[in-house]
């Protein structure tokens, strides 16, 4: 199943694979860990370097965050940036949030997409 076909049928709501591996259920290899949030490499990379920064709260979704998210938010950006140069991507990246069906987000607990180690087109898909 494609990743838009799996954002079709997926629906907010529920525990998530990202809530048991933020909560160390299951095991997984973290690239970055603090109090706030986890980087991951994506079981699916779209570039030789993909990795995920998923907060520890488990917000669905990045439309549903609220004022009291602000600090969390600006958190998971600074990580972005700081595991990106940790892994040489010196020479760019590409951040992505997909947010509901439209945005093909496939799991309803929000992450950050980094992407990097190659070009990247404009416009995406
Ligand atoms: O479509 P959205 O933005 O929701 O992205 C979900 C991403 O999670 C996709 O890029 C998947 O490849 C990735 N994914 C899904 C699972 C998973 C993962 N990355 C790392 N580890 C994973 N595990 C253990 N299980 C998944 N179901």
């Amino acid at each position: 199943m494609s990743e838009v076909e799996k954002a079709q049928t997926a629906s907010a709501g529920g525990d998530t694979i990202f809530g048991k591996i933020t909560r160390g259920e299951i095991p997984c290899k973290f690239i970055h860990e603090d109090d706030k949030c986890v980087a991951f490499h994506d079981l699916s990379p779209q570039a030789p370097i993909h990795f995920l920064v998923v907060p520890r709260k488990p917000l669905s979704q990045l439309s549903k965050a609220e004022d009291g998210d602000k600090e969390m938010l600006g958190h998971l950006l600074l990580v972005a940036k700081q595991v990106a140069k940790e892994l040489g991507l010196e020479k760019g990246f590409r951040l992505v949030v997909n947010d509901g069906a439209e945005g093909a987000q496939s799991v309803y607990h929000l992450h950050i997409h980094v992407m990097g180690g190659r070009q990247m087109g404009w416009p995406p898909g």
